[in-house]
């Protein structure tokens, strides 16, 4: 498969392989609404967002982008945006609202019919089963931080897999435990909002083996299920050679803590003491369970990180010291574009990502990245048109990345935006912009931005065409 070039520019359009998936993403609490319909129970974020200070504006996820109620208008957009799958996820406070115990059946019921509705329309249900909406009862019992929350997300798992059985799509047990114990248990910016290094440690194990636990679920009640899970991973680069034992470090702990149990069964020498889960918490069968196989790694990347060496004890403006880590700071290069959330876009990160994660890859195992996108300052211009022109070359740089990774031998087998559609961004309440589509929250229309028609060509051809904003205006 090679890369032809049709405008004469010297760029290239890229045919992706026969069959490669495309896909959009979003996740439950972000999109949802509807928190108290059909006796759907509180989750963390629920108390988060509704706790001042926690959310920007003070916004919540209590109508978002009002799915529950849409669904079936939003379902028909993804046919109008030509997509193959789409990727959603269960709310565990509607399937059992206290976390455990009796099944709520009309939540149970809202995404079977959801599956069910997506296979009518000719799209492939990915469904991802914890994408961080623990049900407040779990937590106040120590949520993440207590082992037990493991196997009570392991029954939750059992209870959807046997209550929507083998729809022919894919399971996605966890997403993203990275962000869960480090924003979540240390840092405190997300749900539950715990300042804790310990509690963080404790959530690093018990998330994994929350994924090995529910994996054993699905490899029982589902035998011929795609089973995988989905981590953020970021390139790790050092600023120079002084700089290169601390990025290892780095990279140890933003990315192998939780990519080297699942691929390998052990947690990563380089990371720090007080990062890593105690041996105490980790029981003998953990780290079996944790590596047992998967059929896909998902991976959400959206920006590299870059580490030097400097005196932390001055503040610069560019500069973040990692913590407990004396004298190191992760910094933004001042050459590299940035997006609307202040992160860096560099898709030879990407590239690097895919290239090293497929080194450790076990045969068979396939990779799709189930999340790339970018913020952007999106509004609707006098025309009535949304033109994120800088969203397109973002998402034109990374596919092209994404592409070249295919081409040098990684397992690539599909590619999901984050997201459909504008929606709840955690700490960002509203006022961070992801979608391919517009959301106008007050009276919840949805406008498709220019992005959507270049990323519907994309899909429809199969093939990245030569970035050319001229010609993306008119398809
Ligand atoms: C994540 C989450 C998404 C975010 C997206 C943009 O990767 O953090 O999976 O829920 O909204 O990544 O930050």
């Amino acid at each position: 498969m090679t890369a032809s070039n049709v405008n004469g520019s010297g760029e290239v359009a890229r045919p992706f392989p026969e069959g490669f998936l495309w896909g959009v993403a979003c996740s439950s609490y972000q999109i949802e609404g509807a928190v108290h319909a059909d006796g759907r129970g509180r989750s963390v974020w629920d108390t988060f967002s509704h706790t001042p200070g926690k959310v920007l504006r003070g916004d919540t996820g209590d109508i978002a982008c009002d799915f529950y109620n849409r669904s079936d208008e939003d379902l028909d957009l993804l046919i109008a945006l030509g997509v193959a799958a789409f990727r959603f996820s269960v709310a565990w406070p509607r399937i059992q609202p206290t976390g455990s115990g009796a099944v709520n059946q009309p939540g149970l019921d809202f995404y079977r019919s959801l599956v069910e509705r997506l296979l009518a329309r000719n799209i492939e249900p990915v469904l991802t089963l914890y994408h961080w909406d623990l049900p407040q009862s779990l937590e106040d019992l120590g949520g993440w931080a207590n082992r037990d929350t493991a196997e009570r997300f392991a029954d939750f798992t059992q209870i959807v897999a046997e209550g929507i059985g083998d729809f022919g799509g894919m399971w996605i047990t966890v997403n993203e435990p990275q962000v869960v114990a480090s924003h979540g248990y240390r840092t405190g910016e997300h749900a539950p909002g715990h300042t804790d290094d310990a509690l963080a440690a404790a959530a690093t194990h018990h998330l994994l083996l929350g994924h090995g636990l529910a994996l054993q679920r699905l490899r029982s009640a589902l035998p011929a299920a795609r089973v995988g899970i989905t981590l953020d991973l970021h390139a790790v680069r050092a600023q120079d050679a002084e700089a290169e034992a601390a990025a290892a470090v780095a990279e140890a702990e933003q990315n192998g803590l939780f990519l080297d149990p699942v691929l390998q069964g052990r947690y990563p020498a380089l990371a720090r003491e007080h990062i890593l889960p105690p041996a105490s918490l980790i029981e003998d069968g953990d780290m079996e369970l944790i590596s047992a196989p998967i059929d896909f790694l998902g991976i959400n990347y959206y920006s590299p990180v870059y580490v030097k060496l400097t005196d932390t004890s001055v503040p610069h403006a560019d500069e973040t010291p990692i913590a407990g880590l004396p004298g190191v700071a992760t910094y933004m290069p001042i050459e590299l574009p940035r997006t609307s959330m202040g992160w860096l876009s560099e898709p030879d990160g990407l590239y690097d990502t895919l290239i090293a994660v497929a080194a450790d890859l076990p045969p068979g195992c396939k990779m799709y990245i189930t999340e790339n996108g970018c913020a952007a300052e999106d509004y609707v211009n006098p025309e009535g048109s949304v033109e994120d022109v800088e969203r397109i070359e973002y998402l034109h740089g990374h596919l092209a990345a994404a592409w070249r990774a295919i081409q040098d031998g990684v397992p690539l087998a599909g590619y999901f935006y984050w997201s459909v559609y504008d929606n709840f961004e955690w700490g960002w309440g509203y006022q961070k912009r992801f979608g391919l589509v517009f959301v106008e929250f007050e009276s919840q229309r949805r406008l498709p931005k220019r992005s959507a028609s270049f990323y519907q060509g994309v899909m429809s051809a199969n093939e990245l065409p030569p970035l050319d904003l001229q010609i993306a205006s008119t398809t």
